[in-house]
């Protein structure tokens, strides 16, 4: 018997792979890397150097040029879709659940604004701890640096029902598909609910956001745990996708998720090494390991189309880059 027999499992097509890259963040400062993208020519730089890299999708937050502290700021959003939009075609998913200190207006302004293909939308509240970093601060680190990440220990990263239940309208009317980041199981709950009240409607995309202290922990259990749970609430009506923080978690992860079908967050939102001991230099880096995972796991790594496609999203023609 020939050991390299066509089989019919062999000529199953091979479905493809969306890759994220979540650009810059909030819960993050800059002195933990220089590989940090801060004012809007470095973020839609390094924005477009991962969609060259093979993101399909990219996650954008945006921050005080001159300090590089994350803000809500309307028009560093705006700059920075306008520039994005204007290089590559790649997807642009802007943040709603912005960072500390933001109030829920300022984080919903750029749906509204902006009409966007699809935005993160946050599935309920957790406390939300990145103090841990501060372990590691150097005399180099500006004290509201240490203030900001310190804070974080009396952070609850609030999306109430009331909360979420006045933000989705605005995703409705705007035609914007809501990215529902779950962070913990109870999340997913919340999504069925928000379904039943007729304020989503499937395939929704669901993001497994795991490993921030508060959530759920970035491990294999706790992932298939809440992917089970997201079949047995949604069946198949559902694309998904992994954002898991640190390293090595975020290829571990993401590699159970391309196995499984789904599809794998990369960046230096979530994670700031390449491997153990190792800085990443650039989000396009941290994309292209992801590119390795999925070629060695044969999962073609999704174009933009094919990933607009897969989400079914309204196409970018529909986005407003302008102030409006
Ligand atoms: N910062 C990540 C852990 C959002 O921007 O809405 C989650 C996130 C949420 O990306
Ligand atoms: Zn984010």
């Amino acid at each position: 018997m020939s050991g390299n027999a066509v089989t019919p499992s062999s000529r199953k097509k091979a479905k493809p792979a969306i890759l994220t890259c979540a650009i810059t963040g909030s819960v993050t400062v800059p002195s933990q890397s220089p590989a940090i993208p801060i004012t809007p020519a470095q973020i839609i730089d390094s924005a477009v150097a991962a969609h060259e890299a093979g993101a399909a999708v990219v996650h954008i937050h945006v921050r005080d040029p001159e300090t590089g502290r994350p803000t809500p700021d309307p028009d560093l959003f705006s700059e920075v879709i306008r520039g994005i939009t204007e290089r590559c075609d790649v997807i642009i998913v802007p943040t709603t659940g912005g960072g500390p200190g933001q109030t829920m207006a300022e984080r919903g302004r750029v749906v509204v604004r902006h009409r966007p293909e699809m935005a993160t939308f946050n599935a309920g509240s957790l406390n939300f701890g990145v103090f841990g970093a501060v372990r590691h601060a150097t005399d180099s680190w500006q004290q509201w640096e240490i203030d900001y990440m310190e804070g974080t220990r009396d952070y609850v990263f609030r999306n109430s029902f009331a909360d979420m239940e006045g933000l989705l309208p605005f995703f409705v009317q705007a035609d914007t598909k809501p990215e529902f980041e779950a962070y913990d199981v109870g999340h997913l709950y919340n999504i069925e609910y928000l379904v039943r009240q007729g304020l989503a409607e499937p395939p929704l995309q669901i993001q497994f956001v795991l490993g921030v202290l508060g959530g759920n922990a970035a491990r294999v259990d706790e992932l298939m745990h809440m992917h089970r749970t997201a079949r047995s609430l949604f069946g198949d009506d559902f694309t998904w996708s992994v954002a898991a923080t640190g390293y090595p978690a975020e290829y571990h992860l993401g590699a159970v998720a391309l196995i499984l079908g789904g599809n794998m967050r990369v960046g230096l939102e979530d994670n700031l090494r390449i491997g153990f001991g190792r800085p990443a230099e650039s989000n396009a880096q941290l994309v292209e390991k992801a590119v390795m995972l999925a070629e060695m796991l044969d999962r073609p790594v999704a174009t933009s189309d094919e990933a607009r496609e897969l989400l079914g999203l309204k196409g970018r023609d529909k986005v407003v880059t302008t102030k409006g």
